[in-house]
């Protein structure tokens, strides 16, 4: 009998075969655990402590299976016994610790600085339910608790707890750890999740409402509460600190255990700080390093030396600044430490734009890293550019030295291995398996792009994908779509500068454009997939929007055969494994200079869909790499929309006023459109466009439109289109975590691996 067919049988006293996916999926959960637990962790002197609020980290059962080396044997073994690992890994609740890019970049990293053999844990909170469960309902987004915390999980406790003091009492915590095996490696590290002892969710009422003054029964249940209101700004205060508070006692803690004096404790610890979030983790370790004895002078310096700090965007609303008064009725503790930052900060530099403390008395988190810290990164190399010379300019002046960049990166075990075995396993076939520990090696696709038999092969790949999409959506959807068509994809949270509701006004023209009698070469299906923060009505309103026409599309009969819009319900990791894998079209469209990086234009590539984008975040950097033949660019560039900005010289309604414009526009409010809808929503949405429309949707939508016809047209020529797909698969390798990571090492955390 082999381990797995020994466990099973001890576990549950019958074989694999009389086993239900259930039972099977708890006992591969375990043994797998097993497995990991056996690996030794990583030991080096200097560990990187990664602070988040976020780690996406999907279903872990393939993945771990796969850094471990274990899948093909237990793929193998559940076959011949009749049983399908896909269908077990259905079982597994995906956990709900993430939102966006940069929880998912977070989890990546986690990947690969393992798989680099590099000592560096995440550090973040064990949220119960996480971020919100998206469920469609009339046409409208709905949301409730995402139940992922089953009682048989990853989580493994530790032994370790600590104190947490608040202004009116202390809260105490477990630490709970999620093993990070790397890649066929010989340590492993780990994602340390710190939880509320005292945490009870039977205060959630309604949804996902629950009392926001309860901070020692609420404070781990949701990511991203609501924050509309002050008393869940507090609550989000409360989160923060907890979390950093943990993880500077577990950072200290740590490093004495290694031998740390305290006053060496840079050579034992380096902490990168994922946007603001963690932020409040520098005066934290500021006042635990004076507490033991240290004077404040050179706390300070221990802690500049230590702490770096990633910037994930440049929208000035989430930037974050929190009252004064907010962290003196929360965290008291902290406040004469800040304001001693801050006095130093205004003594040295006279200029406003630098202040941590300004004169509203908001508490700038990002300032605070700034000085404080000793590195500053952007997340691509235009969004670098643009802290360096707009949004962060005055500190770039001051500290030029700091500032660097890391385009982001993403994992090729989850996103190419995992999410689409067909095709990992055709390049072994191809170019052998070096790729799969230097990316780099994937240019040797290069020398097969013209060849016949590789792009026919490439098809039927992508074909086969499209239909286990076309599964997994009829199975958890009820969705039938059309495995036959193109598939045009743009999945990310909802925000008005990613512009969905400029690939819905697309829609629209196409809708109409097929009613006047222009039947396309081949069906087209438009997928979207994302979730909106409760509180962001238009957000809200553009999902409204989305579904309507979905509706309206698929009950007109002259319209349907050709094309279908799919609204992908609660997308999440899970989701995104399925549609990346299937997608021809990757819809990247955000006005340019607002996304940082983007990192699913990246999975796309490496998936073989070919990228409609704006020269925004890293669409710059795949434009560069596979050249202007192989991507589809449209609409104005950062420079001419900051110069827009600053001359506040965009006018909506100037656009609107364009016979190709108007038409799409007014048919949010037709009555087609509002036979199915809100008159609210819709007309909301409608006079947001006129009349603002913030992030200048209606500047590129011509453009936008006549790149899309071109692709489309283009798709029909499969030989060139295939021999595009590949040049892009082929230039992906520069887009592996293991890239990021390896620069974020050399340039920023000097650990040894
Ligand atoms: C801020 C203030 C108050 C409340 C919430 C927030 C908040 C929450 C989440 C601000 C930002 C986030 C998440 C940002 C995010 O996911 N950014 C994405 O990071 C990716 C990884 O670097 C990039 O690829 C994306 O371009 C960027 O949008």
């Amino acid at each position: 009998m082999s381990n797995l067919q020994k466990f099973i049988q001890q576990t549950y006293q019958k074989g694999i075969a009389e086993c239900s996916n259930e039972e099977l999926y708890i006992a591969l959960l375990n043994y797998t655990k097993l497995a990991s637990a056996q690996k030794p962790v990583n030991t080096g002197k200097k560990k990187l402590y990664y602070i988040s609020a976020e780690f996406l980290i999907g279903k872990l059962l393939s993945n771990n299976l796969i850094n471990l080396g274990l899948y093909d044997n237990v793929k193998k073994e559940l076959a011949d016994a009749g049983k399908d690992l896909i269908e077990v890994e259905e079982v597994e609740l995906e956990p709900s610790l993430g939102n966006g890019g940069l929880g998912r970049l977070a989890a990546c990293f986690l990947d690969s600085i393992a798989t680099l053999g590099l000592n560096g844990d995440g550090v973040g909170l064990n949220y119960h339910f996480g971020l919100f469960q998206q469920v469609l309902k009339n046409n409208e987004q709905t949301t409730i608790p995402n139940f992922w915390l089953t009682e048989q999980n990853w989580l493994v406790k530790s032994s370790r707890s600590y104190q947490v003091p608040f202004a009116n009492f202390t809260l105490t915590s477990t630490l709970y750890d999620i093993d990070v095996p790397g890649y066929k490696t010989a340590t492993k590290n780990r994602l340390r999740l710190f939880d509320l002892d005292s945490v009870d969710a039977s205060i959630i009422e309604d949804g996902i409402d629950f009392d926001k003054t309860d901070i020692a029964r609420n404070l781990t249940l949701f990511l991203y509460p609501d924050d509309s209101n002050k008393q869940g700004e507090l609550l989000r205060i409360f989160q923060q600190y907890f979390m950093v508070s943990n993880g500077a006692q577990l950072i200290l803690d740590e490093a004495i255990e290694k031998g740390s004096n305290l006053h060496d404790l840079a050579d034992y610890a380096v902490v990168q700080i994922n946007d603001t979030h963690p932020s409040m983790v520098i005066p934290e370790l500021i006042r635990l390093l004076t507490a033991r004895g240290i004077e404040l002078d050179e706390a300070i310096s221990i802690v500049r030396s230590m702490t770096a700090y990633t910037n994930h965007t440049i929208l000035a609303e989430a930037l974050e600044k929190w009252p004064l008064e907010f962290l003196e009725e929360v965290v008291p503790q902290l406040v004469p430490i800040i304001k001693e930052l801050d006095k130093r900060v205004k003594a040295e530099y006279a200029d406003p734009a630098v202040q941590i403390i300004d004169e509203h008395n908001r508490v700038h988190m990002a300032h605070l890293d700034i000085h404080y810290g000793y590195s500053v990164n952007g997340v691509a190399a235009l969004h670098t550019e643009i802290l360096k010379n707009s949004e962060l300019k005055a500190f770039y002046d001051i500290y030029p030295e700091k500032f660097n960049n890391k385009t982001n990166g993403i994992t090729f075990r989850r996103w190419l291995m995992h999410a689409n075995p067909r095709l990992s396993n055709y390049i072994d076939s191809l170019i052998g398996r070096d790729w799969h520990h230097d990316a780099s090696h994937l240019e040797e696709l290069l020398e097969v792009s013209s060849k016949a038999d590789v792009k026919a092969e490439l098809e039927k790949i992508k074909a086969h994908n499209k239909r286990k999409l076309a599964r997994h959506l009829k199975e958890h959807q009820g969705v039938e779509i059309n495995p036959n068509s193109i598939f045009d994809i743009q999945i990310k949270r909802l925000h008005e500068y990613k512009r969905q509701q400029m690939n819905a006004l697309y829609v629209i023209h196409k809708y109409l454009d097929i009613k006047a009698g222009n039947i396309p070469a081949r069906p087209i299906t438009v997928f979207f997939g994302g979730k909106a923060a409760p509180a962001y009505t238009i957000a809200q309103d553009i999902i409204h929007l989305i579904l309507c026409l979905s509706e309206v599309i698929a009950n007109d009969p002259e319209v349907s055969p050709y094309l279908q819009v799919v609204m992908v319900e609660n997308y999440n990791v899970t989701a995104a494994s399925f549609l990346i894998a299937a997608g021809d079209i990757s819809e990247q469209i955000s006005l340019a200079s607002k996304e940082a990086s983007g990192t699913g234009n990246m999975k796309f590539m490496l998936n073989g869909a070919l990228t409609l984008g704006t020269m925004d975040g890293a669409n710059v950097e795949i434009a560069e790499l596979v050249g202007q033949d192989n991507i589809y660019i449209f609409g104005e560039d950062s420079e001419t929309v900051i110069d827009l900005y600053a001359k506040e010289a965009y006018k909506s309604s100037e656009f609107y006023a364009r016979q190709t414009i108007k038409p799409l526009v007014d048919f949010i409010v037709s009555d087609a459109v509002l036979a199915v809808g809100k008159k609210e929503r819709l007309e909301r949405l409608y006079n947001e466009l006129i009349h603002k429309d913030w992030f200048m949707t209606l500047l590129d939508l011509e453009d936008y439109i006549e790149t899309k016809e071109r692709m489309f047209k283009d798709y029909e020529d499969r030989d060139v289109w295939l021999e595009k797909v590949l040049i892009n698969i082929a230039k992906a390798g520069f887009f592996s975590a293991d890239r990021t990571i390896a620069q974020y090492n050399d340039e920023i955390w000097h650990l040894n691996a």
